[in-house]
This record gives structure tokens, sequence and C-alpha cells, in this order.
């Protein structure tokens, strides 16, 4: 694929990403920490930017700052189009069928809060089932359960094996007549594991329920075609894909968002306003109530044409390789076990250190400039599930190099010799 994108930048050759002119791209990447060359491998919790994103921000705010759909001076109009030609990439991103399926959330969480509250408030009834897994984030848990208790609809769960892929067996047996929805993560951040939604989608689909897919840690690791998986809502954010915070998407499909009633009520949302009754925009400005984080979709549309340009094939053939030599290399260090050892995995390693809390190897790598995320992870069920307080956590990007894998594996043995 040629695009504009793809003219500028040549760091990916056909199927091999040029690592070292990648780097180049990400200020913060060239800092030391503690005196140390900063390894940045806590990348699940929020990815560095290119300059091309900073750039496109810095342009948007220098000379098209202006409100969008509400002018007609020349400013509003080119907010208005850069606005409006971001929600396109994020539609040929998803390969929806449509700008109009694509609404600008702050993000995942956000993204699941307003299809809970429209969607879920409308559709369920008591006694309706919502069918979530044990490894989702918080973010996919907490608003399912607010959205039973005030519908009187039950949660039910999917549990993991072991090496963290969901029980097939019981998600079929959990399936059944109830089911009006299942919502799942299509990569798991505190396990790696991808999960087989376009098989979930497919089975919960015969059942009559709807699929919502968490996608906040697959987008910037895997080609995402949501007419493909056929899922019904798709959710996302900005900034685990190189692009600004505060900026996220929520896919659905056309004939549903139709349907649903606003989440929030404000300027923008509204055909007609008067004191008896208001009437509401189709979607997606139907969803996106207030003056929206313009400069964000256009830093997300700049972070998509990053990526675009250098190919998922090539990016994730580059981070299952760092991921394969990490595994194998922490594999071999006496009392370490890895949490969550999925056959499918995106760059996700999630560890426990014999003797050693979590908290004390996420200092120590710190100290060495290598940093790592360590707790829960937002998904305290893993926890409990694996019976361990906290685990640390290496994730892996596009700009992370060999090199790198070696400085995590040298400051897990130096915290093995500190604390051992
Ligand atoms: N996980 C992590 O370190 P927000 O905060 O809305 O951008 O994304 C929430 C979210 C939802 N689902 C999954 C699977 C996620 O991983 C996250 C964010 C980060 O793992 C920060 S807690």
């Amino acid at each position: 694929m040629t695009t504009a994108a793809g003219r500028m930048h040549s760091a990916a050759r056909a199927d091999v990403l040029d690592v070292e002119r990648v780097r180049a791209d990400f200020p913060a990447l060239h800092q030391t920490v503690h005196g140390q060359p900063l390894v940045y491998l806590d990348n699940a919790a929020t990815t560095q930017k290119p300059r091309q994103v900073i750039e496109a921000l810095d342009r948007y705010y220098r000379s098209d700052n202006a409100n969008v759909h509400r002018g007609v001076h020349a400013l509003s109009e080119r907010a208005t189009a850069a606005y409006e030609a971001a929600r396109e990439k994020v539609r040929e991103f998803l390969n929806a069928q449509s700008a109009q399926e694509i609404v600008f959330v702050r993000g995942t969480t956000e993204a699941i809060n307003l299809v809970a509250q429209s969607w879920g408030r409308t559709n369920l009834r008591p006694d309706d089932e919502v069918v979530i897994t044990e490894t989702e984030h918080h973010s996919n848990i907490v608003p399912w359960q607010m959205l039973c208790g005030q519908t009187g609809a039950q949660l039910r769960v999917v549990p993991v094996e072991d090496n963290g892929v969901l029980s097939a067996e019981r998600y079929a047996q959990i399936l059944g007549r109830r089911t009006r929805l299942v919502a799942v993560a299509h990569c798991s951040n505190a396990l790696g594991t991808i999960n087989p939604v376009k098989r979930m989608i497919s089975q919960a689909h015969e059942v009559g329920a709807l699929v919502m897919v968490d996608g906040a840690q697959a987008v910037a690791h895997l080609s995402v075609d949501v007419r493909d998986l056929d899922c019904d809502f798709y959710a996302f954010s900005g900034h685990k894909l190189y692009g600004p915070t505060g900026i996220g998407v929520l896919y659905a499909k056309r004939a549903l968002l139709q349907e649903m009633p606003p989440y929030q009520g404000g300027g923008e949302m509204v055909k007609h306003v008067s004191f008896d009754r208001t009437s509401y925009l189709d979607p997606p400005l139907r969803f996106e109530a207030g003056t929206p984080d313009i400069a964000g979709a256009i830093g997300l549309g700049a972070a998509i044409d990053y990526v675009d340009a250098l190919g998922s094939e090539a990016i994730g053939r580059h981070e299952r390789e760092l991921l394969m030599q990490a595994t194998a290399a922490i594999s071999r260090i006496p009392g370490l076990r890895i949490i969550g050892t999925a056959p499918e995995k995106t760059g996700i390693l999630s560890f426990v250190l014999d003797g050693v809390h979590a908290h004390d190897v996420g200092t120590i790598l710190d100290m060495q400039g290598v940093a790592v995320r360590v707790g829960h992870h937002c998904a305290m069920p893993v926890m409990q599930r694996y019976g361990v307080p906290a685990t640390a956590r290496a994730s892996f990007a596009l700009y992370n190099t060999r090199e790198e894998v070696d400085a995590l594996v040298a400051g897990i043995y130096r915290a093995k010799e500190v604390f051992g």
C-alpha cells in the first residue's frame, strides 16, 4: 500500500523494520534515567510519541486552532476538515464500513462506559446475562457490574486456564439464550494472550448476543478488521498506539448506533432544543457532546499514518522476535515464573521472582534505566487467579531492540543479587 505517509517514511522495507530509523523519530527515547540510557518497556501502559504526532499537534495549535462543526470562518473550517479527516483515517484503519460508525471518545474506558450506559441500559432486563472473562482489565469489568446493578442483569465470567488461554469449553457452556452481550479483550494486558475473538464473536452471534471487543492492547500490534471480525463494538485508546492521551475510539455497527440514545447531553449533539423537546443529531455526533479533543483526534490520525507506513506485519514480526528472545532468556532465571504462557501472545511478559516483591524488581530495574510496570495492572482478578499479589510486566513496542531485552534480563539478575 502506498499512502502519503508510506512515501514519507521508509523505515519498513517489505517486512523488515529498520529499528534505528524508527527510534530516531521518538525524542523521549533518547535520554538517560539514573545515569543509564532509558530502556522503555512500559508500552502496554502507554507508548512514546513519534515527532510526526508531536508535529501534527504543534501544527494544529499554531495555525488551525478553532472549534469544530460551529464556525463559518476559515480556521473553523480547517479544524473541522482535519478532525473529520482523522475520523476517516480511523475508519480505514479498522476497515469500518462508514465513518459514521467511528465515535471519538476519551479512550477505551469511556468507550466501554458509553456502550454500557447507552446500549446496555436501554436493552438489558433482569435475568439477562452479560458475559466477561476472568482476564479483563477493570475497565471491562466495572462498567458491566454497574450496568448489572442498574438493570438486574447478571454478570457471568469465563475462566482462564493455567497458561492464560480462556476456557473454550466453559465459554460455550456459559453462552445461552439469556446472553445479551459478551465483552472481551482482544489481548490481555496482564498476560499478553491474544484471544480468539473472531470465533468467540461468531459463537455469541449464534445465540443472538452482541459482542464488545476491548482492543486497547491489540491495535498497536495486530491488524484489526472490524468487518472481518464482525464485532458489534470495538474500543481502543490513542495513547497506546503512539498517539496522544485523552483521545480514543468507539467503533459500533451503524444500525446499533442509530438506535442508541445519547450518552451525554450538551452542545453539538442536537438538531433542535426547546424546553419541551430536544431532538438529537445522527451518530457519531450524537455521542460527541461538547467540544471534543480536536488536537487529540488529529494527533491520532498522524499516529495511524505512522504505523500504517511501517505496516502491521513488520511491527508484529519485530515484537514477536523480542518476545521470544525475552521469554527464552528469562525462563532460564532460577526462581522466575512467567504469568501468561499462551501460545498466541502480544509482546507482554509478566513475571514474578521468588522471594522478591514485584515493586522491588521494578525499583532495581528503574535504577538500571529500565522502565517496566509493576502491580496488579488494573486486573486484580487475574492476580487472584494466579495467586500472586502483583507481577512485574515488560511490554514491547516497535522501537524496542534486542539490546534492550538484554538490559531487562541483566536488570532482573541484578534484582536477584540484591534481594535474593
Ligand atoms: N491498560 C496497562 O498498563 P484507558 O485507560 O481507557 O486508555 O485504557 C483502559 C484499558 C482497557 N483495557 C485494557 C485491556 C487495557 O490494557 C487498558 C489500559 C494500561 O495495562 C493502563 S491501566
